[in-house]
């Protein structure tokens, strides 16, 4: 058999064990964060231009039960059910609720995100990532910002089968925050849409890793925003 080929079929072997990012911090599932469409089947958005690639909300309008109570420069723990199971990158993105909003209801819609962290491989025989196997990814609130409510996604992007268009694997949840004890100073300057923020042909999506393997990786969408 072809090095391709086996590449192919071990590719294959592993589109099982898909998952959920239903909780933060030490809370209840689907408490803080708002229900996905995939709770149950735990697969994934494989479009980028389907409005799920958002937030992946199963009954978008309702939002979920509890708006979760964070200082602004605590590392809490976002949690995958039951663990990340496929290789790539985890990102996290925040968006701030508009005046006369609640992120108990508002929908993220409109160029309003900015990346706070994007995870990056390991260089070897193929792209290897942390977050692999792991049940949960640390995220820093950013401790500059301003007082208020905000959604923040979780998004992991499962390139084991991204070879082709379509074929990466987006597992995302949005959990709801208000933020205290922020510095206010928080000035994002490369806030995008979803969908909107990504091409199925970006080269963090469109990308085969094992062969040949990479020597760079170029992540989707854009430069992460810092305090
Ligand atoms: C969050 O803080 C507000 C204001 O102090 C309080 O009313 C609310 O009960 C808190 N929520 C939780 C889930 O602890
Ligand atoms: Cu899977």
């Amino acid at each position: 058999m072809k090095l391709s080929a086996a590449i192919a079929v071990l590719a294959a072997a592993l589109a099982e064990g898909h998952y959920t990012f239903p909780s933060i911090a030490n809370t209840a599932d689907w408490q803080y964060v708002r229900i996905t469409t995939n709770f149950q089947s735990n697969g994934p958005v494989t479009d980028v231009n389907s409005d799920q690639i958002r937030c992946y909300e199963r009954n978008p309008g309702t939002g979920a039960p509890g708006i979760y109570n964070v200082t602004a420069g605590t590392t809490i723990n976002y949690n995958a059910k039951s663990s990340i199971s496929h290789p790539g990158p985890m990102a996290f993105y925040i968006a701030k609720v508009p005046a006369g909003q609640s992120a108990a209801t508002w929908d993220g819609k409109g160029a309003v995100w900015s990346k706070i962290h994007q995870e990056m491989p390991h260089f070897g025989t193929s792209l290897t990532w942390d977050s692999n196997g792991r049940t949960s990814m640390p995220v820093t609130i950013p401790r500059c910002l301003q007082d208020g409510e905000y959604l923040l996604r979780a998004e992991h992007i499962a390139l084991h089968s991204a070879g082709s268009p379509g074929g990466a694997q987006f597992y995302i949840s949005c959990a709801q925050l208000s933020v205290t004890g922020g510095s206010g100073t928080w000035n994002p300057r490369n806030k995008v849409s979803f969908p909107g923020a990504y091409k199925a042909t970006d080269p963090g999506i469109l990308i085969n890793i094992y062969y040949p393997v990479p020597t760079s990786y170029t992540p989707a969408g854009p430069p992460v925003d810092t305090c």
